[in-house]
């Protein structure tokens, strides 16, 4: 029996795996403080992904005709450091880009940073966190000082007696995690933002709360109203204020041009529900004797062109109701990958080294290239952030070659056409993977990796807790561990410093790394964590050897700025990129379903959820409907000014009639992200994931087609 956790969101349930000859493994529940037992349907389900009919095992480069054919090891590598040696002497070393993933393990996260600055030479290396939680990260670092996405424990919510949720569909996204709400819901103190009702949104009935369905990408607006009430309706907390925090002057002077009427007119959200929901807070807050209040953001209001600006307007929200940093109540942003905490602590992001430095700050560069081995003036700056990255690819003066690890951005890249075709405009595509994904089969190179059950390595969940990932069974014959395919190249590239392959020992050198950066990891090791399941960062290494006890709750005796306060980040609204009022007038949202993770190239080839969620749909409210002739089951099509969708109508009036909703989980015709908007937050690169201008239509009745691995198909309704 093996103590592990899931391998899919940052919620990270805990895991018994046992053998089985036929499954590989076996998987239990196990009691841990967040997920209490229990698993989403992901998670039973996730032994599936071992034995996937399609996994691969073996490296595949491709032939003179075109197609993939399966080679050693050695000749794979081989090729690929000969053609990387190639372009990058042809084109200069930041020819080369790298492209990561939230779901590595802080060992592979690091080591691939590691590998990107110092064996490749690039500047050139983002990840698909950049998509997903940048703009919580940006808003946090610029106004607390750090970016840890909870900074307390997830069990503190269940004393809560308001929580307001914005943009986040925990039912469906995180489903264990809904039992930390039943304080506030009991208390009736649940207020979820969402344009639809979602699973999430419907646990306000019967008394839970309020449900707040504005016309979506206006949460600034929602939010600046809400300050406005907090403020005029003297419910902030003047004394907290005045101690932990700077800038509430000019947050508050903009907030006042949102009066209730004028946020109605933006909104669509009735000005004695916005009073109600602000009441709840404060009601709820400290000073005022409530159990306390959280204020949560999810992708619905960060993926969007004016991300940070929403974060930080919720931030701005809960410190004007002295939230922040006390026992009960807190901000927080809901991490979403398995490992996007940990993989945006470590170096895969372009302008970090790992432990959170920056990669522009001379200190943090001298300690990094210490435990390197190298000069630091070898360390790249500054790359490209995800969008602008992809979107360079095959350009004049752009990478030629591109190693991706850990994403899927075939399909869960804005504009994915668009990014089809920079991809295809490379001169070498090489993908480790552990299944043929859709950016896989497009490769020049792929290279056959290993999965959750079959490593060793660490996550760092949503809390910003430690926990250890284990090995349960041998992976398939052919498969390789990412730290020696990096060692290997490593090797044949010639490059300096060291390249360990056991996962406990990069950990060390991780640890040893972060010393005194902001995500502090020195104090901690595998024999440590496998110890104390219970350490969250920072745990820095203590000079006299005794342990740190590691930080459940960060921010209780200070902000880690300059002047130790918070500061209010003086935001006002822009609205989206895409304008809906022209030729294509209903908004998209786009989003998850229960059964599937991500670009679904996991969960796409499992046979419970294929068959539970079998293909994509779009959510059409029944007016909409019947303005375009549209019946349940049709074929329809999303056409925005990027692309066109297809999909099956679902046909609901869970969404709002100027509204659409599409879940990004399928390919090819029916990939969603065909449409989206690549227009991005110009603090943090977010692209605009979740709003964009489309218009509606039919196409035709249902064509039945068949469930296969590569199901990229329509639904077919039952
Ligand atoms: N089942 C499942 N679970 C997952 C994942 C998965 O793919 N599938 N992925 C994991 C990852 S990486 C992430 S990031 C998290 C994401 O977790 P969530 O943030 O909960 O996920 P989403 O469904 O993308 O978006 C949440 C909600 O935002 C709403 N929304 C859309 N537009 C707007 C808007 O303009 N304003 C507001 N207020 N809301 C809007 C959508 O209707 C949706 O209900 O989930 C994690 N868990
Ligand atoms: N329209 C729309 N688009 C979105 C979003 C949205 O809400 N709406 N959400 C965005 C968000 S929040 C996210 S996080 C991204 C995620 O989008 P992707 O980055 O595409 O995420 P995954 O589908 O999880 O892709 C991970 C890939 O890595 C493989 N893999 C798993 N484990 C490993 C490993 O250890 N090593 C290697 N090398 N490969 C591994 C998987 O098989 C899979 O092919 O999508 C974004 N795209
Ligand atoms: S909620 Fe997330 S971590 Fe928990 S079982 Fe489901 S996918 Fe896995
Ligand atoms: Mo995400």
């Amino acid at each position: 029996m093996t103590a592990t956790h899931c391998p899919y969101c940052a919620l990270q349930c805990a895991q018994t795996l046992t053998p089985d000859p036929a499954a590989g493994v076996n998987v239990a529940g196990r009691d841990f403080p967040t997920n209490r037992g229990g698993l989403c349907q992901k998670g039973w389900t996730s032994a599936s992904v071992l034995r996937a009919p399609d996994r691969l095992t073996t490296p595949l480069v491709r032939g003179v005709d075109g197609e993939l054919v399966p080679t050693s090891w050695d000749v794979a590598l081989d090729l690929v450091a000969l053609r990387l040696r190639e372009i990058r002497s042809d084109h200069g070393a930041d020819a080369v880009a790298v492209f990561g993933g939230g779901g590595l393990t802080n060992e592979k996260a690091y080591q691939l940073g590691k590998f990107a600055r110092i064996a490749l030479g690039t500047a050139n290396i983002d990840y698909n966190g950049r998509f997903c939680m940048s703009s919580a990260a940006a808003a946090a670092n610029r106004s607390l000082g750090v970016d840890r996405g909870l900074p307390f424990p997830l069990t503190d919510l269940g004393g809560a007696q308001a929580v307001l949720l914005l943009g986040s569909n925990l039912a469906e996204t995180m489903p264990p995690s809904v039992a930390h709400l039943s304080g506030a819901r009991a208390a009736g103190g649940l207020i979820v933002v969402d344009p639809r009702i979602s699973a999430t949104a419907r646990l306000t009935e019967n008394g839970g709360g309020i449900h707040l369905q504005p016309v979506p990408g206006t949460d600034l607006v929602v939010l600046l109203g809400l300050l406005h009430v907090v403020f005029s309706e003297g419910l902030d907390d003047p004394a907290y204020i005045a101690e932990r925090t700077t800038g509430v002057d000019e947050a508050q002077r903009l907030a006042a041009t949102w009066w209730p009427a004028r946020v109605e007119q933006v909104t669509g959200i009735p000005e004695t529900q916005l009073r109600s929901a602000a009441m709840l807070l404060a009601s709820a807050s400290p000073m005022r004797g409530g159990s306390g209040a959280y204020v949560l953001t999810g992708r619905g209001v960060e993926q969007s062109s004016q991300g940070t600006a929403t974060v930080n307007a919720a931030i701005n929200l809960s410190l004007a109701l002295g939230l922040v940093g006390r026992v009960g109540s807190g901000y927080g942003a809901v991490t979403g990958q398995g490992n996007g905490q940990g993989g945006r602590e470590h170096g895969q992001k372009s302008d970090q080294l790992p432990g959170y430095r920056m990669i522009d700050d001379p200190s943090a560069r001298e300690h990094v290239a210490a435990v390197w081995g190298v000069d630091p003036a070898v360390i790249p700056g500054k790359g490209k952030p995800a969008v602008e990255l992809l979107d360079s690819l095959g350009r004049e003066g752009g990478p030629r070659a591109l190693l991706v690890h850990g994403a899927n951005v075939r399909v869960s890249a804005p504009n994915a056409t668009h990014v089809g075709d920079r991809l295809d405009a490379l001169d070498l595509l090489v993908v480790c993977d552990i299944v043929p994904s859709e950016t896989a089969r497009s490769a020049d190179v792929v290279l056959p990796v290993l999965q959750w059950a079959e490593e060793e390595g660490t996550m760092t969940s949503l809390e910003g807790r430690i926990l250890r990932r284990r090995k349960a069974i041998d992976p398939p014959e052919g498969a390789r561990s990412e730290l020696w395919v990096w060692r290997e190249l490593a090797a044949r590239l010639d490059a300096p410093g060291t390249w360990d392959i056991d996962a406990a020992r990069v950990f060390d050198e991780l640890a040893r790394a972060s010393e005194g950066g902001r995500a502090d990891y020195s104090g901690l090791s595998h024999a440590r964590l496998d110890a104390e399941p219970d350490l969250f960062w920072p745990c820095p290494a203590v000079k006299d050897g005794s342990a740190h006890p590691g930080t459940p709750r960060l921010f209780l005796d200070g902000f880690p700025t300059p002047d130790g306060r918070a500061r209010f980040v003086a935001v006002d609204d822009r609205g989206p990129a895409d304008d809906v009022r022209g030729e294509a007038p209903s908004h998209l949202v786009t989003g998850r379903v229960l059964q599937h993770y991500q670009s679904g190239a996991q969960t796409r080839r499992v046979e419970e959820l294929v068959a539970a969620s079998p293909g994509a749909f779009v959510e059409i409210h029944p007016r909409l409907a019947d303005r375009h002739g549209i019946a349940p089951g049709d074929r329809v099509q999303l056409t925005s000014t990027r692309g066109v969708v297809t999909a099956t109508a679902r046909v609901t009036d869970a969404v709002r009639p100027d509204t659409v909703f599409m879940p990004f989980h399928w390919a090819d015709e029916a990939n969603v992200n065909r449409v989206t908007n690549d227009a991005t937050d110009p603090v943090s690169g977010m692209p605009e994931f979740k709003v964009c201008a489309v218009t509606v239509a039919r196409v035709g009745s249902p064509v039945p087609q068949a469930n296969s691995p590569f199901a990229s198909t329509t639904e077919v309704p039952a």
